[in-house]
């Protein structure tokens, strides 16, 4: 999914902060004022790559490529190797974002409506909120929304989901603390079948990769709203927080194992300055990222555009 007014590039460079301080000036001061750039100069790169949380393989990926780029060009000015080195990175973003799954369009809406998507992820990774978020964003391109709240296990879920819909002018379906989310998500269709509404946004319980029983509680959800909208869910989108790390790899890995994903949301990323994880999320996994988050607000919430990212970065 993409939406084609939601980026905010102040924002995104601000959010980036931290991690532009760590992989951007220290290579910056690596590289500023050498006469030459030499093996030592690269390995330094590589270092700081690595240490930015892009992942020992996807830096000396990186290195590897810029080192045979660089050795047919003769102008090896700061700028120019500085340039060489984002299209590099950039390329290892574009390599896995698909626009054609991530874009959707007003026709796919309407052919589909209830257009569903379904959000998962462990605990905390930032689920609620990024469906308040996307929710919004849905409204103000026009389209009648509706979020069913299938994390019957938090008591506190509803009344977080309550405070986004409001915010987001959108109606939610909720049921009591211990119900069974299945049906909270069978009824959310229901509704939205009958009230012929544009899109559903289903929240589900923060679960860990590892506990069995509530993985396959996400195979039932999906089994139980095909029942009513046989189309659905059209996205499954897994939610990680980018200050993981490397764990968020392995938790796309793990949960692909139980249920398809789609695409990723990748939040947080203002939070620490392990945004170079996004790096190595895009090179390891065959998962498009559609969405990230650098912050709390609503605008922080934004498409996941190669380039603007790289630019961010190297600002
Ligand atoms: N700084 C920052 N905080 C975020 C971001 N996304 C989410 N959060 C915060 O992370 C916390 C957890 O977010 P939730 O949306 O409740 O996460 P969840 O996945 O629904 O959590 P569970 O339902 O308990 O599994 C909240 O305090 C959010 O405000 C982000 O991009 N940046
Ligand atoms: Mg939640």
């Amino acid at each position: 999914m993409g939406f084609l007014n939601n980026i905010n590039f102040k924002r995104l460079k601000e959010g980036l902060t931290k991690t532009r301080k760590k992989i951007f000036d220290n290579i910056s001061e690596a590289v500023s004022g050498k006469a030459v750039l030499d093996e030592t100069v690269l390995d330094e790169i590589e270092e700081i790559l690595i240490s930015g949380d892009i992942g020992l393989e996807t830096s000396t990926k990186i290195i590897e490529t810029t080192r045979n780029q660089l050795k047919n060009i003769n102008d090896r000015t700061y700028e120019n190797i500085i340039s060489n080195l984002k299209l590099v990175m950039k390329n290892i973003l574009l390599s896995s974002s698909n626009p054609d799954i991530s874009n959707i369009s007003k026709d796919k809406i309407a052919k589909y409506a209830p257009y569903v998507i379904l959000v998962v992820g462990v605990n905390g990774a930032g689920k609620t909120t990024t469906i308040g978020k996307l929710a919004n964003k849905f409204k103000l391109d026009g389209y009648s929304v509706l979020i069913g709240s299938a994390d019957t296990f938090r008591a506190a879920a509803n009344e977080q989901l309550d405070i986004w819909a409001k915010r987001a002018n959108v109606q939610v379906i909720k049921r009591n603390p211990g119900a069974d989310p299945s049906s909270v998500a069978y009824e959310t269709l229901s509704y939205a079948k009958t009230n012929k509404i544009d899109i559903v946004i289903i929240d589900t319980a923060g679960r860990l990769h590892t506990k069995q029983n509530l993985m396959q509680e996400l195979e039932k959800i999906k089994k139980v709203i095909k029942k009513v909208v046989i189309h659905a869910p059209n996205e499954t989108l897994l939610v990680v927080d980018g200050n993981t790390g490397q764990n968020a790899i392995i938790q796309a890995r793990e949960f692909t194992k139980f249920i398809e994903i789609t695409g990723l949301v990748v939040t947080k990323l203002d939070g620490s300055a392990k945004g170079g994880v996004i790096f190595q999320i895009c090179s390891e996994l065959n998962i498009p990222v559609n969405f990230i988050c650098v912050g709390e607000t609503m605008e922080d919430l934004q498409s996941f555009i190669p380039e603007l990212y790289v630019n961010a970065l190297f600002n």
